[in-house]
């Protein structure tokens, strides 16, 4: 599988809640270190960028409105099978359909807001890096 590097994000209701050291220590957990870190409140611009695909969506609109209601913590994991990896440690979008012990399962409350991102692929992961962390990666 290789080294991968993906991009790990958790939502304003994560943060609000207090999730945020729990979730690194879960992440590291699996074997993974962080390579980058940075907390802001994303702007309208990065967030529409961000969920561009999901623009025709219904919910597209509360997703927006959402993602930049406050503080986010954007994060560059790497190690062996990252991408994958994180997506099983976060669990099914909708937390009743995620598997127990889940980031999801364990913290979610509703589809929307469900406190975590991860990226679903190698492209994907690479255009969210991209966008997040313009300056680049530790090593
Ligand atoms: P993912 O976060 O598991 O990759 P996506 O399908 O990429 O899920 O959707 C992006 C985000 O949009 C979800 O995490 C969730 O916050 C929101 N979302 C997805 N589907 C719905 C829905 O049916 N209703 C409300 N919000 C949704
Ligand atoms: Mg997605």
């Amino acid at each position: 599988m290789g080294e991968q590097t993906t991009y790990i994000m958790i939502k304003p209701d994560g943060v609000e809640r207090g999730l945020t050291d729990e979730i690194i220590s879960r992440f590291q957990g699996i074997g993974l270190r962080m390579v980058g870190r940075r907390d802001l409140t994303p702007s309208l611009e990065i967030a529409e960028t961000h969920y561009g695909i999901h623009k025709e969506r219904p919910f597209y609109p509360d997703l927006i409105e959402f993602i930049t209601s406050g503080p986010v913590v954007a994060m560059a994991w790497r190690g062996e099978d990252a991408i994958a990896s994180s997506r099983k440690l976060i669990g099914a979008t909708n937390w009743e359909e995620a598997e127990p012990g889940t980031i999801r399962a364990d913290f979610a409350r509703s589809i929307d807001h469900n406190v975590i991102h991860g990226s679903d692929g190698e492209d994907t992961a690479a255009f969210e890096l991209g966008l997040w962390f313009p300056d680049g990666l530790e090593d």
